[in-house]
């Protein structure tokens, strides 16, 4: 039986890839930071069956400390400051998280437990800002936050500590992946949450930024596949892991509402666009410039040939069905969500 460490456990894919892990007989660690009021996010239903250690990306002793007791055949670090609207207010602590914890964690492992494989969360916003077509293992990075310019960090020391100290280490590079359990800051789930509430009647609008940016969104469950197939191979290499289709905000928005029985269009420009509910002829979409980035990833869309052909990736849920399944998730909790 293998041992697996997840840092991020709490979080969207961490909960995921536990459950993945749990299926095929791994001994799951998962590494949580201690909160005032003790809750385990996503993994509420999974606290029996994996072994929860207290640690922090920041603080190596407690990193070295998880690896003492969980003694990994493979490590995940999922864990990171994920958000990047929070990268443009709070730089410096995204970077000691999201690139100086990376080197903590690789450092502990090379010297407590070497031959453990290492997986590393890495991100398509590296490609950022120069590129509008689709993006493999070759393209360019232009990073156009502190969130992506500290993932390039973490991406490249993770290829540094390969090279170096021959070890089973790789980055996956994965587009938007979304689900039922992401965070609601983000744009899919604000959205679908507050399409619930307004539903409800008890909110007006929806209040969003840039809806023209597009995205390559998939489902949560289908990339976390992908981390651990890439463990699984002899030899430790770098994956695009995408849809390879893109959408832009406007149209999840306009699609999720569709679902919930809405007909929204849209209309005016920029910051004086609207969408209105045709049924209605109430406006329920408004631009918040609140809610711009100083500096935006217009577009986003993937290739990943190379897993497909390399470690037979494949994903099952579809653009519709990843917004189908997110509304009436959140249309059919709605009254324990707001609880
Ligand atoms: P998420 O839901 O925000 O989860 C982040 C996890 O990291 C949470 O468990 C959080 O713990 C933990 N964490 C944050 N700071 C930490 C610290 N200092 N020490 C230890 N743990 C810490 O993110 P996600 O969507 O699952 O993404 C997983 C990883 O993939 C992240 O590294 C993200 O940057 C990367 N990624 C995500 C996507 C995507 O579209 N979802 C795409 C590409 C890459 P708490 O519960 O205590 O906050
Ligand atoms: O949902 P988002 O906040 O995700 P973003 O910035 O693409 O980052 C996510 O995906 C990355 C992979 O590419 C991950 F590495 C990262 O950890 C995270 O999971 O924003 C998506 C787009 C952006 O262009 C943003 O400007 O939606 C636009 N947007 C428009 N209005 C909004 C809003 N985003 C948010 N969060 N809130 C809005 O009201």
């Amino acid at each position: 039986m293998k041992n697996a460490l997840i840092t991020g456990i709490t979080g969207q894919d961490g909960s995921f890839l536990a459950e993945l892990l749990l299926s095929k007989g791994y001994n799951v660690y998962g590494l949580y930071r201690r909160k005032s009021k003790q809750d385990y996010g996503n993994i509420n239903h999974l606290v029996n069956k994996v072994t929860m250690i207290e640690g922090d990306l920041t603080d190596q002793p407690s990193l070295i400390n998880a690896l003492k007791i969980s003694q990994p055949d493979e490590v995940y670090n999922l864990a990171a400051q994920s958000f990047v609207g929070t990268s443009f207010t709070q730089p410096v602590y995204t970077t000691e998280i999201d690139a100086l914890g990376v080197l903590h964690l690789l450092e502990a492992i090379r010297n407590t437990k070497p031959d453990a494989k290492f997986y590393q969360a890495s991100t398509s916003e590296l490609f950022g800002g120069l590129n509008d077509g689709l993006c493999n293992e070759n393209t360019p990075f232009y990073p156009r936050s502190p969130y992506g310019i500290a993932k390039q960090f973490g991406h490249w020391i993770t290829i540094n500590y390969r090279e170096s100290y021959n070890m089973f280490a790789c980055a996956g590079i994965l587009f938007n992946h979304e689900s039922e359990r992401r965070g609601k800051e983000f744009v899919t789930r604000k959205i679908t949450s507050t399409l619930a509430a307004i539903k409800n009647g008890d909110v007006d609008c929806l209040e969003l930024g840039n809806i023209s940016a597009k995205r390559d969104w998939g489902h949560a469950e289908d990339y976390v596949k992908a981390m651990w197939m890439m463990l699984q191979q002899d030899k430790a290499e770098e994956f695009v892991i995408a849809s390879g289709e893109t959408h832009s905000v406007r149209e999840f928005t306009q699609k999720a509402f569709e679902y919930a029985g809405y007909d929204l269009h849209f209309e005016g420009e920029g910051i004086n666009e609207i969408g209105i509910d045709a049924k209605s002829g109430k406006v329920i979409v408004r631009i918040n410039s609140e809610f711009y980035r100083p500096a935006e990833v217009d577009i986003l869309i993937g290739d990943a040939s190379k897993a497909k052909e390399r470690l037979l990736w494949s994903h099952d849920v579809s653009f519709d069905e990843l917004v189908r399944r997110m509304v009436s998730h959140d249309l059919a909790s709605y009254k324990q969500l707001i609880t």
